[in-house]
């Protein structure tokens, strides 16, 4: 019989496990094509069987990880026109999506509890919600019933096991992913810990698992636009369910749409996850920073999607002396250890980063990092069997043709861009030349300093620290950016994103808050800076060199939490004191006095703004030391 999804999720996986043998009643019928059935433990088996009930596929495939099965996934992805060979570089593949499937969808992403109020703010104000969207129990198993029985018909069933996290790590957490992509296994195999060694540790006893289940689908009408690359644009879905870590995801196969380990496991999940075990789950990059005298930190830092959190973390400092080491691009699980230290872990394996903008000048590490065993997906390829994207060298382009993201000629002059701007390349972490040697590290590394920053052109000085934790967590609340191409959004509007998570939450924001504020009592809580690399004068002009000139900044930082007093109060928090912005050598000449110039105005502008976004978003339930920290904002801001 085929489950509808009422039954799907109704059954869960709180019934008692059914025997192997059923198990292999199901899979003999369908024939295991490839992997060991035994290796599942029941309550793996038991999920993969209601999926294969409810899904209906052709055969199934039980990822091991192996290098043998990527090669057949690869010849497989070859012919059915998925991926071409990029021959220029060892084992780099480039796919081309279908056009209407680039980015995430955040419109479409969805969290269910049994109250709207568990998942977002719940105001009296009329404006939409931005902070997440709910979905009831029964309109998420309606919209599974109207998806996912039988979306499998015809093709495999790809069961990866994987472990955000080093494998064994008392941080890191199990995801079993049910998808019918081979190019999310492949993916999956770069940006997580995937195959057998992750099944040794559920048989091992850990039980627990994420339950992520994808399915690419099919169009209402039956017919794919791009049979290369199926999907269902019209009818995408992305739901979570917190109470039973359980995610189902259909029509999309891009990115954070079905790499179900980065943006559904890894925060959305693992920020519930999180609020019940005492510890938090981050859009942060980690990166180490070691000073001309040896010593070493680790700093964790929040942007909006596309804000250059990997050029960051793998920043090649202009300061002489200084070395910076990546443990992670994207995403921080941050605990106390015993001894009350926060310590993180990046949960990925992989970079899964923005190409436009990579180039030898902004990243060289990214460019020594991606040309080999990397997936580049929207990208456009050359003649000669490389790649191509907005920002890189054009001198390479004088003896090849290109062929851009749609897969149509195109020339400089074409007066269109060749790389679509959310395109990118997937990427295995352990090639950076400057992974930090602790970025395995099971017990994690100490965390020093949190940075939130965005693109704000006009008004937010380049650098400046928070007074105390409450004001941080309020600098975090208050953060905005202009709208980038990792999603949907459209125009370059300053949008609010709050600790670079609007898209991100696995619960009510107002919660969120209190968590954050309640660390302050789990441990010693680190300094908080808010940074703009983005600031530009009246004539539009970038204030800031940044990248490499960001070690600058980063000096000051570390100086501040090493407790040297070169800072100055002002209204807002603490700015560096006259001279304490290391300057020297700097190639252009930076007006420094107007990357940190406060206008009241905007700043009134700017509160204004901010007590609009938290009555209409927040309401009630905005902790009140973060709206203490805003009145205190504004009565400083007044005396300007
Ligand atoms: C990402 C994002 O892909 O934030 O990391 O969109
Ligand atoms: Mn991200």
């Amino acid at each position: 019989m085929l489950l509808n999804g009422v039954q799907f999720l109704r059954s869960g996986l709180n019934v008692a496990p059914r025997s192997y043998n059923n198990f292999r009643l199901v899979c003999r019928a369908l024939s295991v094509q490839y992997g060991d059935a035994k290796s599942l433990t029941p309550v793996v088996k038991e999920y993969v069987e209601k999926c294969v009930e409810l899904c209906r596929p052709e055969r199934i495939h039980i990822c091991d990880g192996s290098v043998e099965e990527s090669k057949l996934l690869q010849a497989l992805m070859l012919k059915q026109g998925t991926i071409v060979p990029l021959p220029k570089y060892k084992n780099c593949w480039l796919a081309r999506t279908n056009p209407a499937d680039v980015a995430r969808v955040e419109s479409k992403t969805f969290i269910c509890t049994d109250r709207k109020e568990q998942t977002v703010p719940v105001t009296p104000d009329a404006t939409p919600g931005t902070l997440g969207n709910w979905i009831s129990q029964e309109d998420m198993q309606a919209a599974i019933g109207a998806r996912l029985p039988g979306s499998m018909k015809g093709r495999t069933m790809y069961v990866i096991p994987f472990s955000m996290g080093p494998v064994g790590s008392r941080l890191s957490k199990i995801g079993i992913e049910i998808t019918d992509s081979p190019y999310v296994v492949e993916s999956m195999k770069i940006m997580t810990r995937a195959g057998r060694q992750v099944l040794d540790v559920l048989q091992e006893g850990n039980s627990q698992f994420v339950k992520c289940l994808h399915s690419v689908g099919t169009p209402a009408s039956g017919v794919q636009a791009q049979p290369s690359w199926p999907c269902d644009p019209e009818r995408t879905i992305i739901l979570h369910k917190p109470s039973d870590n359980e995610i189902v995801s259909y029509g999309s196969g891009y990115g954070g749409n079905s790499l179900l380990g980065k943006k559904c496991l890894a925060l959305r999940i693992g920020s519930t996850i999180a609020k019940r075990e005492g510890w938090l789950a981050e859009h942060m990059l980690i990166l180490g920073i070691t000073n001309p005298q040896g010593k070493k930190i680790y700093v964790a830092a929040a942007f909006p999607s596309a804000c250059g959190k990997t050029n960051l973390a793998m920043m090649t400092p202009t300061l002489p002396g200084y070395k910076v080491e990546c443990v992670g691009d994207d995403i921080a699980w941050m605990k106390f250890d015993s001894k009350g230290v926060l310590r993180a872990i990046n949960p990925e394996n992989g970079f899964f980063g923005v190409a436009p903008g990579t180039s030898r000048s902004t990243n060289p590490i990214a460019m020594d990092t991606i040309f080999q065993n990397t997936v580049f997906t929207n990208v456009a390829s050359t003649s000669d069997g490389g790649v191509y994207w907005e920002g890189m060298d054009k001198a390479q382009l004088s003896s090849v043709t290109v062929t851009d993201w749609l897969g149509k000629l195109w020339s400089q002059e074409a007066g269109r861009v060749a790389a679509h701007p959310n395109s990118r390349f997937c990427t295995p972490a352990d090639q950076c030349p400057i992974i930090d040697p602790a970025w395995e590290d099971p017990a994690g590394v100490p965390i020093s300093a949190i940075l939130f920053g965005g693109r704000r052109p006009d008004g937010v000085p380049l650098v400046y620290e928070a007074r105390n934790w409450a004001h941080g967590v309020f600098l975090g609340a208050s953060m905005r950016s202009e709208a980038t191409a990792a999603a949907e959004h459209k125009a370059k509007t300053i949008m609010h994103d709050p600790f670079a998570m609007r898209p991100f939450f696995g619960y009510n924001f107002g919660d969120y808050l209190a968590h954050w504020l309640s660390m302050e009592q789990r441990g010693k809580v680190p300094k908080i800076f808010h940074v703009n690399w983005f600031r530009k004068s009246a004539d539009g002009k970038f204030l800031w060199p940044g990248f490499g000139d960001n070690a600058r900044v980063l000096d000051w930082i570390f100086r501040r939490v090493e407790g040297e007093q070169c800072y100055q109060e002002s209204p807002i928090g603490r700015l560096p004191s006259q001279g304490a912005l290391n300057v020297s050598g700097l190639e252009d000449d930076v007006n420094v006095e107007e990357l940190f110039a406060l206008s009241k105005n905007f700043w009134q502008q700017e509160t204004q703004e901010i007590e609009q976004y938290f009555k209409a978003q927040v309401g009630d339930y905005l902790p009140q030391p973060v709206a203490a920290q805003l009145d205190e904002l504004k009565a400083r801001v007044a005396k300007m």
